[in-house]
């Protein structure tokens, strides 16, 4: 039976997607994202079980009638693997296995499987290693052997080799599960990561002075294409979930004078698993970090309305609930159903539409973006010795210097200023700092 969980990608594997939906839960048990994710992941769907379920078994999680059916429909619609829309635990998956004869995997594996592919940067790798290793491992036997080599080397190439847990490689030997080394690795890729993460925190902390914007948003609602066309960055678009894995910041001046940083995410998508949450927890640390949130929304996808709820679920989970967000509709140019745009307007009120392909109303949201940045701009007015070098080439940088008056010790600036540069500003210690 281990066999079966050999390899946990689904590249052009005919798939059956189930969803079991609780009778009371007002969740909707439409398979539409499932298949999207699928379709992702390479696998091609051949037929799809919704099914509606008083309780949750514990050993099938379906009734064993509704798992024994999933075995008839493996066997007509010759399935390689079945693709449930729920979170199983290792028991259910095991017993599931038992039943239909074929490879299950749960909502999370598939996410994980699709990460793994698409993870472009060592620190987007490692992230998401470490998330397999922790969400995969308790659900695997078996599967670890080719772990030895990687330890032997020193994990010097762990990332490309471990990325192949559950997913690569893995079919050549069959020793038993060596726990402490599974556990050793995820020690080494914690301790290679939180070295990342501090690398990343210096480099935040030397762009504290300048407006931060990062644009989030459900997976392929466009981020990456807007961050694109208002920046010309060159991020990569795809039309797929998840096409983008590692935060891009670039400069942009959305204004003439106005100059901000402008960060693109990784999607966000409904019931994240917790464990990439966690681990992705640097990638998001953009967000934490930023002034401004751009929310980008696909008007265009009929799901607009619940993947902006899990938007701000995930946001919630990581402690963004309260910064200040302006909402985007984006691909107007494609909109198919009208009625939704006038919801979403109507909901939304504050909100731009745009289309960030075709750049239609970019102009209005640059406006937005330069008032909201201005109006946390202060104006004050310093004075310091002629020999403060510091704080003149520090307002230089950061802040827009409107008027300069020198005497024969000291010089006195008028300028604008974000409000959050103060402190900065006032332990440099000037000899004199009043706001106007
Ligand atoms: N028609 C139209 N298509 C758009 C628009 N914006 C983005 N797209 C398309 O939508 C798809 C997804 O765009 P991305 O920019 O990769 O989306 P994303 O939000 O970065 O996606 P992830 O990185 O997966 O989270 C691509 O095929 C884009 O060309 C738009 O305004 N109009
Ligand atoms: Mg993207």
């Amino acid at each position: 039976m281990e066999k079966l969980r050999q390899t946990l990608k689904v590249k052009k594997e005919r798939a059956i997607l189930v969803a079991a939906v609780l009778r009371k839960s007002a969740e909707s048990d439409d398979l539409a994202e499932l298949t999207a994710l699928a379709t992702s992941a390479g696998a091609l769907v051949a037929d799809r079980f919704q099914q509606k379920i008083r309780r949750i078994n514990p050993a099938t999680y379906l009734g064993r009638g509704k798992a024994e059916e999933l075995a008839d429909r493996v066997k007509k619609f010759n399935a390689d693997v079945i693709i449930f829309d729920n979170d199983l635990s290792p028991a259910q998956i095991r017993e599931l296995e038992e039943i239909t004869k074929t490879k299950v995997l749960d909502r999370s594996e598939l996410i994980l499987d699709i990460f793994a592919t698409r993870a472009k940067t060592r620190q987007a790798k490692l992230q998401v290693d470490l998330a397999q290793l922790e969400y995969t491992y308790p659900r695997l036997t078996r599967m670890w052997s080719h772990l030895d080599s990687v330890a032997g080397a020193g994990g010097a190439t762990a990332a490309g080799a471990v990325g192949g847990i559950g997913t690569r490689g893995t079919g050549e030997k069959q020793l038993e599960i060596d726990r402490r080394l599974v556990g050793k690795r995820i020690t080494e890729l914690k301790r290679e990561l939180a070295d990342i993460d501090r690398r990343r925190v210096r480099e935040i902390d030397a762009r504290s002075g300048i407006f931060k914007i990062c644009l989030v948003g459900y997976t392929n609602a466009g981020k990456s294409t807007l961050l694109n066309t208002l920046t010309d960055a060159g991020v990569f678009v795809e039309d797929r979930l998840f096409a983008t894995l590692d935060t891009r910041t670039r400069k942009w001046n959305p204004a003439r004078g106005v100059e901000v940083l402008l960060s693109d995410t990784v999607g966000f998508v409904r019931n994240l698993p917790h464990q990439l949450v966690a681990s992705f927890k640097a990638t998001l640390e953009e967000t934490v970090n930023a002034d401004l949130l751009i929310h980008v929304i696909d008007v265009s996808n009929p799901e607009a309305l619940r993947q902006i709820d899990s938007v701000n679920a995930v946001l919630a989970e990581i402690g963004c609930a309260e910064k200040p967000v302006l909402n985007v509709l984006n691909k107007v140019d494609i909109v198919s159903k009208l009625g939704l745009l006038q919801t979403l307007q109507t909901l939304l009120p504050d909100a731009v539409s745009i289309s960030a392909k075709t750049a239609l109303g970019l102009d209005i949201l640059c406006r937005k973006v330069a008032e909201i940045q201005r109006g946390t701009q202060i104006t004050i007015r310093l004075k310091c010795p002629l020999a403060g070098g510091k704080i003149q080439s520090f307002l230089r940088t950061h802040a827009r210097i409107t008027d300069e008056r020198y005497s024969d010790s000291e010089v006195t600036i008028e300028a604008t200023i974000g409000k959050n540069l103060l402190p900065a500003l006032e332990s440099l210690r000037p000899q004199s700092l009043q706001t106007l």
